[in-house]
């Protein structure tokens, strides 16, 4: 079936696989990623079927929040690599059909960085208004903005008696936009790297970047609603596609923090003015009960469908989102919202399974495709993730919850649960590293790995080897709308994409018993086809009257 996508909008058909680059393969005995082991790794990812990488920063940084914290944009880490490393990179991606998506941070710099060096060095230097500088009010910081990694959101600089805004770590202070220098400096690092050859850019935060400018106290809050989608951020992103995204070809995706379904519509415009597509984590907060995530809780699975079904209908027709449970925030989506002991296998498929058939982009996170687990850690000296350590200290060390129970928070919760060391094989670390890696790898090594999911013609790197196939082939699946056809069932997430010419119906069992469900009339079952699903469906017919086993999937289809 061919599609109805042509090749400008490729990334409407394509999969994308996201890379960390200091978890996924060390070319040497250095205990950390590089650009040297993702190239080792190229004809793995071309076998898996991935149209794109995405890869997180890996610009000259201190490393305090593993790359996002950049103090020379046109520099590589040299932890990473060398630039001839980075160029050698793009080009044999290219040579396998993979284009390469770089990870953009320009609402912050690390305070490494030497605009903020110099801004802080002198009240007059011509870097100061690069940055957020305030008086304290009444002796103390300006608001009560609190920074997403715990804390008050600004910094006090003895020197100059003022404070400067950081809404993540004190070591990555926020950029003024407002400044048109400041703009002018990211439409260059765009540039570079975009002449350069790199096809696309992930966009970190990029809806905080405009802040209310009277920086009001919230007596509600903690801020974001004065910094989050703010006032100008359409302008800024506005002016910034048309210098240097569209000129280039680029494709984006905007990482939306806190955001809403219209501003998604406006950011992911199908004209283009803004952002090919939006990473928005409404789905990834169905186990924050009352928002809270330093809490232990299980998902709210009626919730879950029903954010689901506001974007999808939502963005149908008006925008585009890149479909995710996992990337280096989120703990992995087997342990969270599966079963990764005894229906590992089963229930990683129907997660992946349960997004592929949706509309928008996937985006695999590198060890999601061969179901890798969370680590289950029980101490916090194994954690390294400064979000999470700041957490435990607010949490235990000021707030007096319990060791124990941090560490439980911490096990479903942190930032490190995704940022283990890639299992490529069952030798020692996993074959990620010949020397001790920088963070402990999962104990399940020897049974999880690409080596054994590769020899295994059932495991859950070729079912997303199909899922990514059938993008490409069954054209209902990027153009159909959308309908939830069970929104109140308590065990099954099922639903329909519709086009002209085609029907899908996508059946999740997202739970250890059996679960029932029956077809819509309407859906002719003597004319339809299981294309893919997790268990042997025996039967090859299609009955009105479903009867899904724990953690089943089964994708149907309908040439209407
Ligand atoms: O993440 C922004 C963001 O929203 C997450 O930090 C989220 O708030 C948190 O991780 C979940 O509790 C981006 C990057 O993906 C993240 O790795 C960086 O730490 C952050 O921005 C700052 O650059």
């Amino acid at each position: 079936m061919t599609t109805k996508v042509n090749d400008a909008n490729w990334w409407k058909t394509a999969s994308i696989y996201q890379i960390y680059p200091k978890s996924f393969c060390d070319s040497g005995s250095k205990g950390t990623g590089d650009i040297q082991g993702i190239i080792s790794k190229l004809d793995y990812l071309k076998l898996l079927g991935i149209d794109a990488i995405w890869l997180t920063p890996v610009y000259q940084s201190p490393m305090i929040d593993n790359g996002y914290d950049i103090s020379d944009y046109y520099a590589i880490n040299p932890d990473f690599g060398s630039m001839e490393d980075f160029d050698q990179l793009l080009s044999e991606a290219h040579q396998r059909g993979i284009r390469i998506i770089m990870d953009i941070v320009v609402n912050h710099t690390s305070t490494e960085h030497h605009w903020f060096q110099s801004a802080l060095a002198d009240k007059n230097s011509p870097y100061r208004d690069y940055y957020i500088w305030k008086d304290p009010v009444d002796g103390q910081a300006p608001n009560n903005w609190q920074s997403k990694f715990g804390g008050s959101a600004w910094e006090f600089d003895g020197t100059s008696g003022q404070y400067f805004l950081h809404l993540f770590a004190k070591e990555q202070a926020d950029l003024n936009w407002e400044n048109p220098t400041v703009r002018a400096e990211v439409k260059e690092v765009i540039s570079y790297w975009a002449e350069k050859g790199v096809d696309g850019f992930r966009l970190d935060v990029i809806n905080l970047i405009s802040k209310q400018q009277d920086f009001p106290s919230d007596d509600i809050g903690d801020g974001r609603r004065f910094y989050t989608d703010g006032p100008r951020v359409h302008e800024y992103l506005q002016e910034i596609s048309e210098a240097v995204f569209q000129k280039y070809g680029s494709v984006t995706v905007g990482e939306m923090s806190s955001t809403t379904l219209e501003h998604c519509q406006q950011y992911s415009s199908l004209d283009n003015k803004e952002l090919s597509m939006v990473f928005n984590f409404h789905h990834l907060k169905a186990d924050y009960p009352n928002g809270e995530k330093w809490t232990k809780a299980p998902f709210d699975f009626l919730q879950l469908k029903q954010i689901f079904n506001h974007w999808q209908t939502g963005l149908n027709g008006k925008g585009w989102g890149a479909l995710f449970w996992c990337n280096h925030d989120q703990p992995r989506v087997v342990s969270r919202l599966g079963n990764d002991q005894q229906y590992r296998v089963e229930s990683a498929k129907m997660l992946g399974a349960s997004v592929h058939m949706m509309q928008g982009t996937p985006y695999i996170y590198q060890g999601e495709e061969i179901g890798m687990t969370n680590p289950g850690y029980t101490s916090i000296e194994q954690y390294r993730d400064v979000e999470s350590t700041n957490m435990y200290d607010i949490m235990v060390n000021q707030q007096g919850v319990s060791h124990d129970e941090m560490i439980a928070i911490l096990a479903q919760k942190s930032r490190d649960n995704s940022r283990t060391p890639m299992q490529w094989n069952s030798e020692v670390y996993a074959g990620f590293s010949k020397g001790q890696p920088w963070l402990e790898v999962a104990k399940n090594y020897p049974d999880i790995n690409a080596e054994k999911a590769v020899a295994d013609d059932d495991s859950v790197f070729y079912f997303y080897q199909q899922l990514i196939k059938l993008r490409k082939e069954i054209e209902v699946i990027t153009t159909g709308s959308y309908l939830d056809l069970y929104p109140q069932h308590d065990a099954i997430f099922g639903y329909q994409r519709k086009s002209e010419s085609q029907t899908l119906i996508c059946l999740n069992n997202y739970y250890g018993e059996e679960a029932e469900c029956v077809l819509p009339d309407e859906f002719d079952c003597d004319k339809a086809e299981y294309v893919l699903a997790n268990y042997d469906l025996q039967a090859d017919r299609v009955s009105q009257h479903q009867v899904l086993r724990p953690y089943e999937t089964r994708i149907l289809v309908l040439n209407n």
